[in-house]
């Protein structure tokens, strides 16, 4: 079969049955009658989640897993509970306070739809569901494997990772130097890098890869979400809004901190190609049973997407 249309199938196959997840699960059949869901937040958090986004962060914990000969719903429920947190960012990021945006996966942003109020609740209760998702025995029969998830998701997600990290985004804004390629590489490896890193390694936790694989899956992941973070920074400076889904040009125009801005439409592109030249370098060092093809063209289609 050719490469790009089995590595769309898997894409297509592992975010459907991410949706499928996300839609039970934010289905709240355990919801109690004391305390239930009120129906706005339950509909602005499915507007947040459903229907649409690449999937990119739920396919790499499936397909990381996979090398290790794991099939779960274990890993579902992992992948859904980071695309969770995932859109929580989103929702936020997308704020007056922050990012100012209108349009969102194609369609009007949460606030837009909503209100303020209520996309900065929806992205609370995101997170928090998210960890509660995790941390339930109906993730996983083991509470040290559940604690090592928490433990790592926190630090991605939190003041180490991708809060961290939009804050120097949104420090860098307003500084009057522009920022070093260092400063900007550690900036995008905490904002974007360590979910996607976290992705790779949750996959890998959960197929009890080893300690020693689960280094290289942190390497890959790290080169991975550097190449993510430049391919969106590409994406942003010469992309299609229309085929993206959300306005572009706005890094020039916010005076964003990106490789592109410092480095130049074309060495920003080599240095993409060279992070996943890297990646896939440290991927095919993995020591494992399953087939590493589709991991392989993911890091293809992650530096050459269009949206
Ligand atoms: C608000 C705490 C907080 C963090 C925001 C995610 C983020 C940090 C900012 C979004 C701005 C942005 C475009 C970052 C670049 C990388 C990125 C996360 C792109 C969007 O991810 P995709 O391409 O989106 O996987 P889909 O819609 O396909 O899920």
């Amino acid at each position: 079969m050719d490469q790009g249309l089995q590595f769309n199938l898997a894409l297509a196959a592992n975010a459907s049955s991410t949706e499928v997840m996300l839609d039970r699960l934010l289905g709240f059949q355990n919801d109690t009658a004391e305390h239930p869901v009120p129906e706005r937040l339950k509909s602005a958090l499915r507007y947040a989640t459903l229907g649409a986004g690449k999937r990119i962060r739920p396919f790499l914990v499936i397909e990381t897993a996979k090398l290790f000969g794991i099939e779960s719903e274990a890993l579902l429920r992992v992948a859904a509970s980071l695309e969770m947190i995932h859109c929580y960012s989103l929702v936020h990021d997308d704020l007056p306070a922050m990012d100012d945006d209108d349009i969102r996966r194609g369609q009007p942003t949460l606030h837009k739809a909503y209100d303020d109020a209520t996309a900065i609740l929806t992205g609370d209760a995101l997170l928090t569901y998210a960890f509660e998702v995790i941390a339930s025995p109906d993730m996983h029969i083991s509470a040290q494997m559940r604690c090592e998830l928490i433990v790592l998701l926190a630090k991605a997600a939190g003041p180490q990772g991708m809060v961290g990290g939009q804050m120097l985004d949104l420090l860098a804004e307003k500084a009057r130097e522009a920022l070093t390629q260092a400063e900007i590489e550690t900036l995008q490896a905490m904002k974007t890098g360590a979910l996607l890193q976290y992705a790779v390694m949750a996959g890998g936790l959960l197929g009890g890869c080893g300690s020693e694989n689960l280094e290289k899956l942190a390497h890959f992941g790290r080169n991975l979400g550097a190449a993510f973070q430049i391919a969106d920074d590409i994406l942003d400076f010469d992309g299609d809004a229309a085929v993206v889904g959300k306005k572009i040009g706005k890094d020039s125009g916010r005076n964003k901190a990106t490789l592109v801005s410092i480095l130049g439409l074309e060495a920003a592109r080599a240095h993409c190609s060279a992070l996943a030249e890297q990646a896939k370098g440290v991927l095919r060092s993995i020591n494992c049973e399953g087939s590493k093809d589709i991991l392989l063209q993911s890091v293809d289609f992650i530096v050459s997407r269009q949206s």
